[in-house]
């Protein structure tokens, strides 16, 4: 993997690595960013793009120094326009099913990294796009943003987890209306229905976005990495056993030296410096 070093915008020094077509991935004082790079094709998701996301996935969950991820997509008018349509229409059952179950890998590894990830919706999120922005831990999105699950106008379902993730973040209801319309929303009413946590300005969305994510980054790993997983597994499991998951999570948390500095420092009346590794 070549990188090369880069001063760019919201930055003082941005490391791009460079193996990649299909995405950029770039990293800048311990928050990573992945931009889907097909703006022609308004950031579709083709093959060939989901296999880069899950090699740059897999760099960066071996990364320890790596502390947020944001996915955005390239231009001001996609995050993701969906799967393919092109590659859709020469599927059958069979191939289908191998795509859908390529995607749903990469969108586990996704939802397992033991960062947090944050989806910086900058324009279109359909399909394939709302189902990668849900499977991030919180979505930002631009005032021009859309959402939507229009698999039924092509005469298909969702594939890649929207008929799993969506009814869980919205609700049943919302998300049959949602799924059965195939229409898409805008980025207030994604607001209002808890999809998008925030919604700003589209010339502000990395600004606002790179702010959270340099608060969330100056935390301490182990901390951030129990409290997602204990939101996480909470949510698939009955609240007494999601209790017992966050006790261990507790616990855990004490094992990193973060604890004994966070706890220190607002003892001593000075502010933290979290330094621990994901290993505890
Ligand atoms: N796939 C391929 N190309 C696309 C896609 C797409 N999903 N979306 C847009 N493009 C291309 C267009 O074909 C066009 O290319 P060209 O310039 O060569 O003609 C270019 O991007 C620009 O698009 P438009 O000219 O259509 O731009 P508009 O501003 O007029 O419209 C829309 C924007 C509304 C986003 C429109 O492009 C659109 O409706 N796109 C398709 C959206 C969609 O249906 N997405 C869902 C796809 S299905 C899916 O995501 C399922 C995921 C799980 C799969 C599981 C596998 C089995």
């Amino acid at each position: 993997m070549f990188t090369i070093i880069l001063g760019l915008t919201y930055s003082t020094i941005t490391e791009v690595k460079m193996a990649y077509e299909n995405i950029i991935y770039e990293v800048n004082e311990g928050i990573a960013t992945i931009t889907f790079n097909r703006p022609k094709a308004l950031n579709a998701l083709n093959g060939a793009l989901l296999g880069e996301l899950s090699q740059a996935l897999d760099e960066i969950a071996a990364d320890e120094d790596i502390r947020v991820l944001v996915l955005t997509g390239a231009g001001d008018k996609s995050f993701v326009a969906g799967a393919d349509i092109t590659e859709l229409a020469t599927f059958n059952s069979l191939s289908a099913k191998a795509f859908a179950e390529k995607g749903h890998r990469i969108i586990h590894k996704l939802q397992q990294l033991p960062i947090v990830v944050i989806a910086a919706v900058n324009g279109f999120a359909l399909g394939g796009g709302t189902e990668f922005a849900i499977a991030c831990d919180f979505i930002y999105a631009s005032d021009n943003a859309k959402f939507g699950q229009p698999e039924i106008n092509l005469g298909v379902i969702p594939g890649f987890g929207g008929t799993q993730r969506l009814p869980r973040l919205i609700g049943t209801n919302m998300a049959k209306e949602l799924i059965f319309t195939g229409k898409m929303i805008s980025a207030a009413e994604a607001h209002q229905l808890g999809l998008a946590n925030r919604v700003v300005p589209q010339e502000q969305l990395m600004e606002e976005v790179m702010k959270t994510a340099g608060q969330i980054a100056s935390r301490g790993k182990v901390s951030l990495r129990e409290a997602k997983q204990a939101i996480n597994r909470g949510m698939d499991v009955d609240l007494a056993t999601g209790c017992s998951v966050e006790i261990d999570a507790f616990a855990i948390s004490f094992a990193s030296p973060d604890a004994k500095e966070g706890t220190t420092a607002f003892v001593e009346k000075r502010k933290a410096e979290f330094k621990g590794s994901l290993k505890g």
